[in-house]
């Protein structure tokens, strides 16, 4: 899924500060409830990795790719649905694990589908072979793609892949 509207070309790769510098495109990065946790309890599910370890990766990532990257969690869904508000005619993109919220929340989908760039949603963990509810997710419907079950590494999957559909 591209941009659309006349915000499109501000959000691109062209996009040129007050100055006239170039600016790289922001990537919005939202963690869901419990990810908090990342490292510290259920490696076996989650990884050894802790969420300021999947910061910094992003943060590299996003070096690499020129993209500024602004990451956040919460445990309150009204607190990721205003990040995502936030994101709107600003970001060229989301990157959203909303970790229980995927399969609960239509809040989400709702925020989600006010904004216009591409979505794309990441589960460390492969759902799919999870408990019957994490198979059902609110949240795909909107996304431009869905990476499960490939760690943390995901996040990073996710960022390459905005970064190919923001610069077509
Ligand atoms: O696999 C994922 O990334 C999930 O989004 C993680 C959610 C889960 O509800 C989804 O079904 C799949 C849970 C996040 C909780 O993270 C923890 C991490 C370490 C220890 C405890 C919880």
């Amino acid at each position: 899924m591209g941009l659309r509207g006349p915000l499109r070309g501000a959000l691109r790769r062209e996009a040129r500060g007050l100055r006239g510098e170039s600016v790289n495109p922001i990537v919005v990065v939202l963690n869901g409830p419990n990810l908090n946790l990342l490292g510290k309890r259920e490696p076996e599910i989650y990884g050894r990795e802790t969420l300021a370890d999947v910061e910094a990766d992003c943060r590299r990532m996003g070096g690499e790719l020129k993209l500024s990257i602004e990451f956040h969690q919460s445990n309150r869904e009204y607190e990721l649905i205003d990040w995502i508000h936030g994101a709107r005619d600003r970001a060229a993109g989301i990157v959203i694990n909303p970790a229980a919220f995927t399969h609960t929340s239509v809040a989400i989908l709702d925020a989600l589908n006010a904004f216009e760039g591409p979505i794309i949603e990441v589960h460390i963990s492969n759902v799919h072979k999870r408990e019957p509810f994490r198979r059902h997710s609110y949240v795909s419907g909107v996304a431009a793609g869905v990476i499960a079950g490939c760690g943390t590494q995901g996040y990073l999957f996710a960022l390459q892949r905005i970064a190919q559909l923001v610069a077509l």
